[in-house]
C-alpha cells in the first residue's frame, strides 16, 4: 500500500504529489491540471488508480514547473518583475578572467507559436509532425548578447580548449568583442561544457573524446542526469546551449505572450544597421560587406531583451533538426540570420541545419543558464507558502 496525498484536480492543484512521493514507490497518479507541461492529465476518476511505469522523475518535473509558476504569481503580487533581470557570471581568473550577462526570460508555461508552426521532417526526409515553437515551461536565463571571439579566447587560454575562430580580416577584422564566428555546434558545447566545469559543476554534454570538434556521445539512462527528453543535455548541468524553444521564445515572443515574425518585437522586418542599439545587423550581402558587429552593440533587443538574436551572427540551436535529440551526429538547428542576410532569414519561420562541426564564418552562438540560485530560493520560500495555504487530504493508493 502507498500513502499518498491527492491534490485537487478540480483547482489545478498538483504540488500535494510532490510530497510524499519517493523514486522507490513506484505506481500512481493524479492531476496536475494548470501545470500547462503538455502532459496528458488524468482524469479525476482515475486518480486513485495505480499505474505502471510512470516516470516519477517527470513528476518532479512537473510539480517543480508547478511551483515556479506560483512563485511568478507570489512575485508579481508582491511588486517583483521577474523579466527584465540581468544576471552577470564571471569565469576564468587573472587575464583570462571574462563575464557572461544574462537576461532572465519569466513567464512560466509558455505555449508554443501556433501561427508560425512549420513541419518536422525525419532523417529521411518522411513528414512527421507540425511543430511550432517557443513553449518553456520553467523560467531561465539566455545569454542577452552572442559569445564575442574575446570570451572563446580566454576559455581557451584558461581551459586549453582549442576552439578555432574564423579569420574575419578581409571582413572588417578580428576585434576581440565581435561575434565569436567558425564555433562549430560541438565546439559551442565543449565552452558550455568549460563555463560548467570551471566552476565545478556538472557538464553539460558528454565529450568522451579530447578533439575539439569531436562530437558528442549521447548520455544514458545509466548516468546520472540523463534526461530521456533531451539526451543531448545533462539535467545537472548549469550552463547550456538553448534549445530551439528557449531560444524562439526570448527571440520571438513577449513577456505579454504575443509573438512576433521578427525579433524586434514586430512583424515589420527591423532596420538594416551595420552596428548601433536599434535595428538588426543585416543585409551586409547587398552591398558585398558582411562585417560583425561587437556584440554589446549589434542592434536593438528583443522585448524579452536579448541583442541580435535576429541578425550580426547566426546562431546555433542545441536542438536536432528532426526535434528529437537522439543521434549525436545529426544537423542541429541554426537560427536568426547573419550580418550577410536579407529579412527572410531573420524571420521566425525560416532555419537551417547543419552538421554540428561545421564550422562558417557568420555562425555563432549565445549560452544558456538555468534560474539563479537565489530565484530558488525565492521560489522555495513561495512555496512553502503556499503549501501551508493548500487544501489537501490524505488517501490510500494500493498498489
Ligand atoms: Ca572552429
Ligand atoms: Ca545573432
Ligand atoms: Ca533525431
Amino acid at each position: 500500500m502507498i500513502i499518498a496525498e491527492e491534490a485537487d484536480l478540480d483547482k489545478g492543484e498538483g504540488g500535494g504529489l510532490c510530497k510524499g512521493t519517493s523514486r522507490s514507490k513506484t505506481t500512481f497518479r493524479g492531476g496536475v491540471d494548470g501545470c500547462g507541461t503538455g502532459f496528458k492529465y488524468p482524469s479525476r476518476a482515475k486518480a486513485l488508480k495505480p499505474v505502471k511505469g510512470l516516470d516519477l522523475k517527470k513528476w518532479e518535473r512537473v510539480c517543480f514547473n508547478y511551483w515556479m509558476n506560483r512563485l511568478l504569481a507570489v512575485l508579481l503580487l508582491g511588486g517583483f518583475s521577474a523579466q527584465a533581470q540581468t544576471i552577470t557570471e564571471t569565469f576564468g581568473s587573472g587575464e583570462n578572467q571574462f563575464s557572461i550577462d544574462f537576461v532572465t526570460i519569466g513567464n512560466p508555461n509558455y505555449v508554443g507559436d501556433e501561427a508560425r508552426a512549420r513541419p518536422i521532417f525525419n532523417e529521411f526526409g518522411s513528414f512527421i509532425r507540425l511543430a511550432s515553437f517557443g513553449s518553456v515551461t520553467n523560467i531561465y536565463n539566455l545569454g542577452k548578447f552572442e559569445i564575442s571571439r574575446d570570451q572563446i579566447n580566454k576559455a581557451n587560454a584558461a581551459g586549453s580548449l582549442g576552439i578555432t575562430l574564423a579569420d574575419m580580416s578581409s571582413y572588417g577584422g578580428n576585434g576581440v568583442n565581435i561575434a565569436a564566428t567558425g564555433v562549430s555546434w560541438n565546439e559551442a558545447a565543449r565552452f558550455v561544457n568549460y563555463l560548467n566545469t570551471s566552476k565545478g559543476y556538472q557538464a553539460a554534454y558528454n565529450f568522451t573524446t579530447s578533439g575539439s570538434n569531436d562530437s558528442i556521445t549521447i548520455w544514458t539512462n545509466e548516468q546520472s542526469g540523463y534526461n530521456p527528453n533531451n539526451p543531448y543535455r545533462n539535467r545537472n548541468a548549469y550552463y547550456f546551449l538553448p534549445n530551439v524553444d528557449e531560444w524562439y521564445k526570448a527571440a520571438y515572443g513577449s513577456p505579454d505572450g504575443t509573438y512576433y515574425t521578427f525579433t524586434n518585437g514586430s512583424n515589420i522586418a527591423p532596420n538594416e544597421v551595420a552596428n548601433g542599439t536599434s535595428g538588426a545587423v543585416y543585409g551586409g550581402g547587398d552591398a558585398g560587406v558582411a562585417g560583425l558587429a561587437d556584440v554589446t552593440n549589434a542592434g536593438g533587443l528583443s522585448p524579452f531583451g536579448t541583442m541580435a538574436q535576429g541578425g550580426n551572427a547566426w546562431e546555433w540551436n542545441e536542438s536536432a533538426i528532426d526535434g528529437g535529440n537522439n543521434y549525436a551526429m545529426e544537423k542541429r538547428e541554426v537560427r536568426g540570420g547573419g550580418t550577410d542576410s536579407t529579412s527572410y532569414d531573420l524571420d521566425a519561420r525560416h532555419l537551417i541545419g547543419l552538421e554540428p562541426s561545421s564550422e562558417y564564418s557568420l555562425l555563432g552562438f549565445r549560452v544558456a543558464m538555468v534560474p539563479e540560485p537565489s530565484s530558488l530560493s525565492l521560489f522555495l520560500a513561495g512555496g512553502a507558502v503556499l503549501m501551508a495555504g493548500r487544501r489537501s487530504r490524505r488517501i490510500l493508493v494500493e498498489k
